[in-house]
C-alpha cells in the first residue's frame, strides 16, 4: 500500500540565495517547510559554477543579504568583486547561522508539482521517490540554472573529458599540458579562459558573438569602502533598492549626444577605470534607448579592445559589433582581452566558420577540425523559463505550466500564475531578475510572498491566485516597457534567442527594479490587487 504523502505547509525548490532566504522566512513563521536541493550542497550558482575564475561583477558589499545588520556587520568580504567559493562560503554560514540545513533535503531534484483542486494543496514528487503534499510551492529554481549545450551533434563521441561551466566537477581540474577548446565567450567563457590560458599548453577559443567586455580591476576589498559601508548600510541598501539594476549609481541627467566628443570621452574614460559593470552603461539617460548614443559607448569599448590586443586581425575579430552595447548582458574581466596576446591562444570566429559538430577527437568547422585532449563548453543556460519548465507543473484544470508558456512566459508581476494558485516564483519571467543585482531582487520578492502569505492566515484565507486580467495587464507592460529600449535588438538569452524553438518575448522587467518595488507595494497595500483570495 503507498505510504500517505508527507502535508507541509510549504515546498521550497532550490537552495541557491532565493531558497535559503524564503527557507529562513518560513521557518520564522513556524511553518513545516521542505526545500528540494538537486545539488549535492547548498549555493544554487555558487554551488554549480565552480570553473576556474568564476566570480561575482556585483560588488561584494553589495551582492549580500541585508535582511539582517547582524550578519552584514560580521560578514568581512576579501575582495572587491568576491569569488566562487567566497560566495559559497558565505551561503554555508548563513545556512549554518540560521539552522537552515535541517530542513533541506540535498541531491534530490523535484520532477513534478500538481494542484489538486479538490484539496487546494500541491502535491509534489521528486527523482528520489518523496511525494509531499503542501499548500504553498515557491519556485526557487533559478534563472540561470538549467544548463544549455552546443546546437552541434557529437558531444557524446568525444573520446576526452569535457566541462560545462554551470556543471563543474567538485575536484579541480588539471588542464597542465592539454590542447583545450573552449566553446562560448559569454560572462562565463571570458572568465574561464584566462584561467584555462595559464594551464593549457595551447587554447582555441570558439567565439559566435564578441562581448562587450569591462575591465574589473579587481584587488583586496578597499577597508575604507568596508568601513564606510558598514557605517551606512541602511542607507546604502535603501538605495540600491529604489535604483534601476538593484545597484546605487549617480543616476545620469544627460543625453549622450548632448554633450562634445571631449567630455562623454572623459566620462567613459572614467567609468571603464571605475571597474563597474553600470559605470558606462548609465553614463547617459539614453544609452539603452537611443541607437546612435549607444554607439558611442560601443565604440569607445571597440578602442579599449584594439589597445589591449596586439594582433590587429585578432583585435578586429574580438571587437564587439552587431548589437548594442548593454542589450547582452555585459562582462567584467580579469585579463580577458591580454589572453588573446598570448602565443599559445588562438581564436576562432564562428561568424566566418561555422561549428558543424563536435567529434571523437576535436571541433569541426566548415573550415577544419581542430584536435583536442579537453573541451570546456561554456554555452550557458536555458534561461528564466528553462527551470521551470523542466519541472512537470500543472494547475487547474490539468493545464501544464509549458502548455501556458507556449507563446512566451505570461505572469504577475513575475511572481504568480493565473490558474496555479498558491505557487509562487522568485525572480521570475516578468520581474527584473537577470537585469539586477539579483540579491536585491531576491529579498524583495521573498519579503514580498512572505507579507502575502502572513495576509492570508491574518485573513483566514487558504488559497490565492493571480487574476487573468491583471496577469495580461503585466505582461503587456513588460512586453511595453522592453519595446521602449534597445534590449529587443540583440539575439539573447533575455529574449530567449539562444535556445531553438523558445518563444521570442523580452523575459526580464526593464522597468527597475525601484520601480517594480514601488509597483509591488501598491499591489500589497491595494489589499493584494489582482490577486483572488478565498
Ligand atoms: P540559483 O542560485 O540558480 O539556485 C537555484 C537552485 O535550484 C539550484 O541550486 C538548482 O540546482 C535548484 N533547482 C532547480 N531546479 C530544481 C529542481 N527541479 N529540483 C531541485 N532543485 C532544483 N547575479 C548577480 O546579480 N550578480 C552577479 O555577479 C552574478 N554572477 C553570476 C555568475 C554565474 C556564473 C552565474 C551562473 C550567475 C550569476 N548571477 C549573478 C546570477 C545568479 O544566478 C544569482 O545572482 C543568484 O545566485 C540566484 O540565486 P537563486 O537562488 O535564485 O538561483
Ligand atoms: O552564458 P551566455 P554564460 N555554438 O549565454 C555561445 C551570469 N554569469 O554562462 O552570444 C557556439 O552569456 C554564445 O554565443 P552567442 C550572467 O548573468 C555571470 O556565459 O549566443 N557558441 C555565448 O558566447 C551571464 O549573462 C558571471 O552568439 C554558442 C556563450 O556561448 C549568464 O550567467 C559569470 C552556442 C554563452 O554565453 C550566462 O553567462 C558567468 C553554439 N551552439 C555567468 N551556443 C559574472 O561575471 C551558445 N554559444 C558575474
Amino acid at each position: 500500500m503507498a505510504s500517505a504523502a508527507e502535508e507541509l505547509d510549504a515546498v521550497v525548490v532550490g537552495a541557491g540565495f532565493s531558497g535559503l532566504y524564503m527557507l529562513h522566512k518560513l521557518q520564522e513563521k513556524g511553518l513545516s517547510v521542505k526545500v528540494f536541493e538537486a545539488g549535492a550542497e547548498i549555493g544554487g550558482t555558487w554551488y554549480w559554477n565552480k570553473y576556474p575564475g568564476a566570480r561575482c561583477d556585483v560588488e561584494s558589499m553589495d551582492y549580500s543579504y541585508s535582511f539582517d545588520p547582524e550578519l552584514e556587520q560580521e560578514w568581512d568580504w576579501t575582495e572587491k568583486y568576491p569569488s566562487q567559493p567566497e560566495i559559497l562560503s558565505y551561503l554555508q554560514h548563513v545556512a549554518d547561522r540560521y539552522d537552515l540545513r535541517k530542513d533541506v533535503v540535498l541531491r534530490t531534484r523535484v520532477t513534478q508539482a500538481s494542484f489538486d483542486e479538490s484539496t487546494s494543496r500541491w502535491t509534489v514528487r521528486t527523482d528520489q521517490g518523496h511525494e509531499v503534499s503542501a499548500k504553498y510551492c515557491i519556485m526557487a529554481t533559478g534563472c540561470l540554472s538549467k544548463p544549455k549545450f552546443p546546437e552541434v551533434p557529437g558531444l557524446d563521441t568525444f573520446s576526452g573529458p569535457w566541462y560545462h561551466t554551470g556543471l563543474w566537477p567538485d575536484s579541480a581540474v588539471d588542464f597542465s599540458g592539454q590542447r583545450v577548446g573552449v566553446i562560448g565567450t559569454g560572462s562565463s567563457g571570458i572568465q574561464v579562459i584566462p584561467f584555462v590560458a595559464d594551464q593549457a599548453a595551447d587554447l582555441t577559443v570558439f567565439q559566435r558573438t564578441p562581448n562587450y567586455v569591462l575591465s574589473s580591476f579587481n584587488g583586496p576589498i578597499d577597508q575604507d569602502r568596508v568601513a564606510a559601508t558598514k557605517a551606512n548600510y541602511r542607507q546604502a541598501r535603501e538605495a540600491a533598492r529604489q535604483s534601476i539594476f538593484g545597484i546605487a549609481v549617480d543616476m545620469p541627467t544627460k543625453s549622450a549626444l548632448e554633450v562634445s566628443d571631449e567630455e562623454r570621452r572623459e566620462v567613459y574614460q572614467k567609468g571603464w577605470e571605475r571597474g563597474h559593470l553600470n559605470a558606462i552603461i548609465q553614463a547617459y539617460t539614453d544609452l539603452i534607448f537611443n541607437e546612435e548614443s549607444n554607439e558611442t559607448a560601443a565604440e569607445f569599448i571597440r578602442e579599449q579592445v584594439r589597445a589591449k590586443v596586439t594582433d590587429p586581425a585578432t583585435a578586429a575579430k574580438l571587437e564587439p559589433r552587431g548589437y548594442p552595447y548593454g542589450t547582452k548582458r555585459p562582462c567584467l574581466d580579469t585579463r580577458y582581452y591580454e589572453t588573446f596576446n598570448r602565443e599559445s591562444v588562438h581564436l576562432v570566429d564562428l561568424r566566418e566558420e561555422a561549428l558543424i559538430e563536435i567529434t571523437e577527437t576535436g571541433v569541426r568547422t566548415t573550415a577544419g577540425e581542430y584536435a583536442f585532449d579537453t573541451l570546456v563548453i561554456a554555452t550557458g543556460f536555458d534561461a528564466m523559463t528553462g527551470a521551470l519548465l523542466g519541472i512537470d507543473i500543472t494547475g487547474k484544470g490539468g493545464v501544464s505550466l509549458s502548455k501556458k508558456w507556449q507563446d512566451g512566459p505570461d505572469t504577475y508581476l513575475g511572481l504568480a500564475l493565473s490558474g496555479f494558485p498558491n505557487l509562487f516564483m522568485i525572480t521570475g519571467p516578468g520581474s527584473p531578475s537577470v537585469l539586477s543585482n539579483m540579491v536585491v531582487s531576491i529579498e524583495q520578492h521573498v519579503e514580498w510572498i512572505s507579507d502575502l502569505i502572513d495576509h492570508m492566515t491574518a485573513n483566514g484565507h487558504s488559497v490565492v491566485e493571480a487574476e487573468a486580467t491583471a496577469e495580461k495587464e503585466w505582461t503587456d507592460h513588460v512586453r511595453a516597457v522592453g519595446d521602449m529600449t534597445l534590449f529587443p535588438k540583440a539575439d539573447s538569452y533575455y529574449v530567449g534567442a539562444n535556445v531553438p524553438g523558445k518563444a521570442r518575448v523580452l523575459m526580464p522587467y526593464v522597468g527597475g527594479v525601484g520601480g517594480y518595488r514601488q509597483r509591488c507595494d501598491e499591489v500589497a497595500s491595494a489589499g493584494y490587487a489582482g490577486f483572488a483570495m478565498r
